[in-house]
């Protein structure tokens, strides 16, 4: 027998900046938390670490954004994440954040170790500089053109679109992301970490990795011209830099250390601090770390150069899968575009489970993949109800019925029993192998091959035929006691992807034990619990109806109405009292479009002609961006009546139509019955 593995694995520590949704989630996450709970069935020594990441300018530029302090702003959103990854049956060992004190001690420590070995440079460069704002300005604050594929809109740090990593110096025409400022360069004073010095051994480590292509390739590219690079910033949010007040660690420096620092935060809380060296300092340890493709420099080239610069040995990482982006119906997930999933609202209808399977089914292993709406209908009604759920369920309401609710026993056994049950051990060598080599896709694929062999066996067999035949009792047996050895096989296969509706089988079948404690190989082994009494079956999984999918799809699109959102235009605040004779003031009519077209050389306004019921009158409105003119016609709408009349582009505009306004969005009210001419008061 092999000797039990130890395996560390992490999942990239996500922005506390604003709600993750199922394009984070498919990426870098369910196939982490899959193949933790692939290993720990596997009977590794599994531990699996996560967490926010709490500093740098995703955060300082979101929380200006939205009006909060940094602190304020990853408090609600560490809550958030953390209860969202609850919601879908994550299993971290560790869910960190690096705002926890203990971070900014091992970082200093990392810190202090490269600088002991050499390592750190100051160095007087060239920075940006905003003059309208009067600060330096780095990263996210900046955006500019790619230096490497020519995007207009690159971050200061990034470039979304090709996955290039730079300074932000780098960029060409950088301006300030919050106020479009031109910036200029001005000298400063940084620390810089000696990357260049690692160019070889980065190399050879790198050359020996079987990792995916694309993350290799990536990887040397990068280890071609690695140069010093600045590790801190002039920033007063962040881990402090020991003997320079004003700055701190930029965020990707300290994050990946957040890796170490969560290890040793689950190694307090479980009362054992010593335990994260059995992780980060012991050879023998495998570390998994799973990551988004635009992640891939900072893991598979900066920390590792970080961790070979250390005096102690650390781990560095064993594998890398790296995953492309997941997309929503064809378009990126956008909140602030109002393209997404309303979580709240998801889980109110689906479960756990449901999620997890159609982002298995459809992870982005190779290349970027999509979540649609007919597909998670289909994958719910197809797949999991209708070959999965389905199976389990026939097989066990046939065996409450036919087998007094136990598992019966096997007999003689013949040719397609024997076919059968190859195929059964066949498929699930090749479900282990799929967890094991990060093929979710294919693991979650086969597990629906596996389910629907077991139909086809129960097809084949008519055990429905055999119940009127007294003879074939023994026959009937068998059939019944091999679908629940099939059974059981599918809820342990299926248990990484799918832990709830697992449980639940393995329940049914009569066990009293955590599926999730049990191992793979006992219960591949099993010898077959004749005489098991088997729980009344219950239903695994819902039916998705055609009016739910559409009324989701025609959501999307729909700008977001949470106030928590990082982009979301914040309600203005109420104006001053006013007194009644103040609203008396006002005349406030319906009055109904008869005719409405655009202002020449304006894009917000229309010219309208309205009927007031006793007269008819021209208005210029600014709704030109929300409504086509043709929409228009024939609505019933509230104008202030009484407004003196102006002169608007040189069109004489009678009064004022009302509206609705958050930001850019907008919407008229409309009277549907009462008629033209009518007071609003
Ligand atoms: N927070 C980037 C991201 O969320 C970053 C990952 C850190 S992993 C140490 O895409
Ligand atoms: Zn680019």
């Amino acid at each position: 027998m092999s000797q039990r593995e130890t395996i560390l694995i992490t999942s990239a520590l996500p922005y506390a900046n604003g709600p993750l949704h199922f394009g984070h989630i498919a990426g870098a996450y369910l196939p982490g938390d899959c193949y933790a709970r692939f290993q720990r069935l596997m009977g590794s020594e599994v531990l699996y670490i996560c967490g926010s990441d709490e500093y740098g300018v995703a955060i300082t530029l979101s929380a200006e954004i939205a009006k909060r302090t940094p602190k304020e702003q990853v408090d609600i959103f560490h809550a958030m994440n953390r209860a969202f990854f609850e919601k879908l049956q994550f299993s971290f060992d560790h869910y960190g954040r690096t705002t926890w004190p203990g971070h900014g001690l091992v970082v200093q420590d990392f810190f202090k170790g490269l600088e002991a070995q050499g390592l750190i440079e100051e160095k007087v460069e060239n920075h940006l500089y905003s003059e309208t704002e009067k600060r330096f300005l780095a990263d996210r604050y900046v955006v500019g053109t790619c230096p490497r594929c020519g995007h207009l809109e690159a971050r200061g740090d990034e470039c979304q679109k090709c996955a290039a990593s730079f300074e932000a110096t780098d960029l060409k025409n950088p301006r300030s992301k919050l106020t479009g400022s031109p910036l200029i360069l001005k000298p400063s004073a940084h620390l810089y970490l000696r990357f260049d010095r690692f160019k070889q051994e980065l190399t050879e480590w790198l050359q020996k990795k079987q990792w995916k292509e694309n993350v290799v390739h990536f990887a040397m590219h990068y280890i071609e011209n690695l140069h010093p690079r600045a590790i801190t910033r002039d920033s007063s949010w962040g881990v402090p830099v020991p003997g320079y007040p004003d700055k701190v660690f930029y965020v990707w420096f300290d994050a990946p250390i957040g890796y170490i620092s969560a290890t040793k935060e689950w190694a307090e809380k479980t009362g054992h601090p010593n335990r994260w060296e059995h992780y980060w300092l012991n050879p023998e340890t495998k570390l998994v770390q799973f990551i988004g493709k635009d992640n891939i420099p900072f893991h598979a080239v900066f920390f590792p150069a970080m961790l070979m610069g250390q005096e102690v040995v650390y781990k560095l990482p064993d594998e890398m899968p790296a995953n492309e982006f997941l997309m929503l119906e064809g378009r990126q997930f956008s909140k602030s575009d109002g393209w997404t999933i309303d979580l709240e609202d998801f889980f109110k209808k689906y479960t756990a489970d449901q999620a997890r399977f159609c982002l298995a089914a459809n992870a982005p292993e190779s290349a970027d993949a999509e979540f649609s709406w007919k597909d998670f209908q289909s994958r719910c009604n197809a797949e999991l109800l209708g070959k999965f759920g389905n199976f389990v369920n026939r097989v066990l309401v046939f065996a409450k019925m036919h087998c007094a609710s136990q598992i019966p026993s096997l007999h003689e056994l013949h040719e397609i029993d024997h076919k059968f049950l190859e195929q059964m051990d066949s498929l699930m060598e090749r479900i282990r192998e799929s967890y094991a080599g990060f093929h979710l896709r294919r693991a979650s694929q086969l597990l629906m091959e596996l389910a629907q062999c077991g139909n086809v066996y129960f097809d084949a067999q008519k055990p429905w035929l055999a119940i009127k035949e007294p003879a074939r009792r023994a026959s009937l047996e068998t059939t019944i006691g091999l679908c629940i050895d099939c059974i059981l096989r599918l809820s342990l296969a299926a248990s990484p992807i799918i832990p709830e509706a697992a449980q639940k089988i393995w329940s049914m079948l009569g066990f009293k034990t955590i599926l999730a404690h049990e191992s793979w190989q006992t219960i591949g082994s099993m010898k077959h619990p004749a005489g098991q009494a088997l729980l009344e079956p219950v239903i695994l999984f819902k039916k998705v109806e055609d009016e739910e999918v559409m009324e989701q799809i025609a959501k999307l699109g729909n700008k977001e109405k949470d106030s928590l959102g990082t982009e979301s235009v914040p309600i203005s605040p109420v104006k001053p009292l006013i007194q009644f004779p103040d609203i008396e003031k006002l005349d406030l009519r319906i009055a109904q479009i008869l005719a409405a077209e655009r202002v020449p050389k304006s894009k917000k306004l229309l010219k309208l002609l309205v009927d007031l019921g006793s007269e008819q009158r021209t208005v210029v409105s600014g709704i030109a961006l929300t409504y086509e003119p043709e929409q228009l016609i024939g609505k019933k709408v509230i104008l202030v009546a009484n407004l003196t009349p102006a002169t608007i582009m040189g069109i004489e505009s009678q009064g004022m139509i009302l509206a609705a306004s958050k930001g850019a969005d907008l919407e008229l009210p409309t009277i549907q019955a009462l008629a033209p001419g009518s007071r609003v008061s």
